[in-house]
């Protein structure tokens, strides 16, 4: 089988393990197919969180009557193979036990508890393995798990809306609003529904102090069908009002703080609906104890979703991933409250999508008359 067949094969694994998108986080999405005489004879994805893997499914998807080639077969799988007995089996044992001569990989696992020792069980088994197919797009696919895995903190992504001169808001303290609480509309009904789609994709949002004042945002997906991420609040000397739409208790909201600790356990609080305290101490970077609090939740992707400080504040820590910006081109506020910026020198800034490979940047432009 030639490179080019390879690929075509391994575009397909990935299609099938889109399939699962929404749906297996915290695990990574993965697709398998296997071709046999270069026909495929069965394929399948990772449907469901703590259901089977890709390579089950895709085994059991193989009709009786072609069975018996599966031992002649190669498997193509966007991940390596696990080898260790999580909440199903290890797929490397399965493949091995199914007499599966090759196996086609798109790109390493990052977990620790596979991290290589799938590829090493193939091997040892006798069993031949290609690896590195597609492996820029299988790693893109993934990339909040792989930087989760890699980095030991969630996949960050920040994000805004601003005027057409760079202004987020009003500032009260330049007197330029008409209340000291308001709330400036810079976006339209398609871009807002556009946000709820973005937030329903990462695990988590979070906001600071003045933008829950300011804005009471609920910070749900209720535009999009969707899961809802777990909100986070910066909220250090716990002033804000218990009316606020965050606190109504309908899912699970975090407050990081310098005055009370009420989460017993890290690893399930992100399940549980109600408000949550996380204790911060005022010596080290917030940035810093907001990401190790969420790799203890096991949080894969985070939406910083403002305001300017927060925003900034990841900026200037180099804790981002990627940027999605929306201008509002015929909004002009004069004075306000600037906008992030984002450090030159890191991206390239063009229209549309731009990538440095490290990082990504979107932007969108409204030019509709106001
Ligand atoms: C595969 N094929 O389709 C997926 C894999 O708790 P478990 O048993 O579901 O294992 C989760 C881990 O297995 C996850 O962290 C990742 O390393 C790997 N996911 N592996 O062989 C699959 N989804
Ligand atoms: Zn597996």
């Amino acid at each position: 089988m030639n490179a080019t067949s390879h690929e075509t094969y391994m575009y397909r694994c990935l299609q099938l393990a889109q399939l699962g998108v929404g749906n297996v986080a915290p695990n990574p999405m993965v697709g398998a197919v296997l071709v046999h005489d270069d026909k495929i004879i069965g394929e399948g994805y990772h449907r469901k969180y703590g259901e089977p893997h890709a390579e089950v499914n895709c085994i059991n998807s193989v009709s009786p009557d072609k069975q018996e080639l599966i031992s002649q077969s190669t498997l193509y799988v966007s991940l390596e193979p696990c080898a260790h007995f999580g909440k199903t089996p290890p797929c490397a044992d399965l493949i091995v036990h199914m007499n599966i001569p090759r196996v086609v990989i798109g790109c390493r696992d990052p977990f620790a508890q596979v991290d290589g020792k799938g590829i090493e069980k193939l091997l040892s088994a006798g069993v031949e393995v290609v690896s590195g197919i597609l492996e820029k797009e299988c790693r893109e696919l993934n990339k909040r798990f792989f930087t989760f895995h890699t980095c030991h903190r969630p996949y960050i992504m920040l994000k805004w809306a601003q005027t057409a001169d760079s202004k987020l808001g009003y500032s009260s303290s330049l007197g330029n609003s008409p209340l000291p609480v308001s709330r400036l509309f810079i976006t339209n009904a398609f871009t807002n529904r556009l946000v709820h789609k973005w937030r329903s994709e990462q695990m988590a949002i979070l906001i600071g102090t003045h933008t829950a004042i300011q804005d009471d945002p609920s910070l749900n997906t209720r535009l999009w069908p969707g899961n809802h991420p777990v909100r986070m609040v910066i909220d250090k000397q716990l002033t804000l009002p218990s009316g606020l739409k965050l606190f109504d208790g309908s899912i699970p909201t975090i407050v990081f703080n310098e005055r009370k600790n009420t989460i017993e356990n890290l690893k399930v609080v992100r399940q549980q609906p109600g408000v949550h305290y996380y204790q911060v101490v005022s010596s080290d970077s917030l940035v810093q104890q907001i990401m190790n609090a969420l790799y203890h939740m096991e949080i894969q992707s985070l939406l910083v979703e403002g305001g300017s400080v927060l925003l900034q504040s990841f900026i200037e820590e180099d804790m981002w991933d990627e940027a999605r910006v929306i201008t509002n081109e015929n909004l002009f506020l004069g004075e306000g409250l600037a906008a992030p910026v984002l450090r030159q020198g890191t991206l390239i800034f063009s229209e549309g999508i731009a990538s440095d490979t490290i990082r990504t940047y979107q932007h969108i432009k409204l030019n509709e008359p106001l």
